[in-house]
């Protein structure tokens, strides 16, 4: 497994990974402090997005605590014209390519349609039905290398592609299906698993018998395990193998171990199926605080984690009011990009709700749910 930092902050690059532990003296102060940020950010959105349910304001949250040094590492570690597929959990990673927050709070309210521009993100929309967006990915891979988008050397032209999904997904049979596309079409491609332990109740081990990094060998896709709540390795780890697939090198499976310390959703209590003692286990390994730890020896003061805690507050505080002042949507959102073209049935339908609205004395709507979908939609 790669790990660059330990449990209690110190930086050190075994031998044998070397090839990560030099991408990592190629960051800067300011890299270190952004990926400090960016987790603290998340993590404190996330609380708030929680509260926000618990208050009738979203019909669903789905939290990624616990999760954040997986999702901020690799998201950075991801080129700036790459694409990315998510589940979706990926809030962290949704941040690091300029995702707005409160996108994810709209389609968690369930007020737009999937929350964001893929066109304008390169972050594709959050895929519910697991383990199809590894399909959806390695679609999109093969079509960069049919279009001559990968291994020119050209850093304007060449693109890889990044799809996350969860130990559960990796039971579902689009995830094989799409391991060996990659493998069979050698795409741009890596495949980047959180093992968090658990899929909702099950734990992974009623999902595999062999490690997760593992399960691509047997269609030809290497694979490698990488401490998941070690922000520094998964930046590393994701980058080189980002970097060798637009190179033309071919797919990587990355397995991140890392732990859900939340509950699965807002609809869950994962109190009833796994213990206490665990869940402190890896809150003892919380990837937030084993980051302070690093920066403090490395001689960031008290005023800067004062200020991120306080920009948190902030942050928590505009997605509050945002949050209490979204109206609904208009009604003909939900029909307007069923099919690119017209459709007489989905037309009949939408004919058949707006005079059932309108009996009832009419719909409070706003024309506008925020989101542009521009020319490709
Ligand atoms: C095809 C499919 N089957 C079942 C579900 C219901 N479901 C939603 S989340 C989940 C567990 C997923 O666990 P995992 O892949 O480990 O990801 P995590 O939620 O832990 O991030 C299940 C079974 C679904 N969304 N899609």
């Amino acid at each position: 497994m790669v790990q660059l930092l330990s449990v209690d902050g110190d930086f050190s690059v075994p031998k044998e990974h070397a090839v990560y532990g030099e991408l990592i003296r190629d960051l800067r102060e300011a890299d270190f402090l952004k990926f400090y940020r960016d987790m603290a950010r998340i993590r404190r959105f996330d609380h708030e997005a929680t509260a926000l349910q618990r208050q009738g304001q979203m019909g669903l949250w789905v939290p990624a605590i616990g999760q954040e040094g997986a999702q901020i590492g690799s998201g950075y570690g991801v080129g700036p014209n790459d694409h990315i597929f998510p589940s979706y959990r990926e809030h962290g990673v949704a941040i690091t390519h300029g995702v707005d927050l409160m996108s994810i709070v709209k389609m968690y309210r369930g007020v737009n349609h999937g929350g964001w521009n893929p066109h304008e993100t390169r972050f594709h929309l959050y895929a519910i039905v697991l383990g199809t967006q590894a399909l959806h990915a390695t679609g999109y891979a093969m079509g960069l290398n049919f279009e001559g988008r990968v291994g020119t050397g050209d850093p304007e032209n060449d693109l890889a592609v990044i799809t996350y999904f969860g130990d559960g997904a990796t039971a579902e049979g689009d995830v094989s299906e799409a391991l060996l596309f990659a493998s069979i079409n050698k795409t741009p491609q890596v495949f980047f698993c959180q093992n968090n332990q658990w899929a909702i109740s099950s734990p992974v081990g009623t999902q595999t018998t062999v490690p997760i990094y593992r399960r691509g060998e047997g269609f030809g896709v290497p694979g490698i395990r990488v401490d998941g709540n070690d922000v520094l390795a998964c930046y590393a780890v994701t980058k080189k193998h980002m970097d060798d697939a637009r190179g033309g090198l071919g797919p990587t499976l990355i397995e991140a171990l890392t732990y859900r310390i939340g509950a699965h959703t807002t609809s869950d209590d994962p109190s009833k199926y796994r213990d206490a003692d665990e869940v402190a286990h890896w809150e003892a390994r919380d990837p937030i605080s084993r980051f302070e730890k690093f920066l403090r020896k490395q001689g960031i003061g008290q005023d800067f984690f004062d200020e991120v805690a306080h920009a948190g507050d902030v942050i928590a505080a505009e997605v509050r009011e945002a949050t209490f002042a979204l109206t609904e949507p208009a009604l003909e959102n939900m029909f307007d990009h069923v099919y690119s073209e017209p459709h007489p049935l989905v037309e009949e339908q939408k004919a058949w709700l707006q005079k059932y609205e309108s009996e009832l004395g009419g719909h409070s709507s706003k024309p506008d749910d925020g989101v542009s979908y521009g020319g490709t939609r």
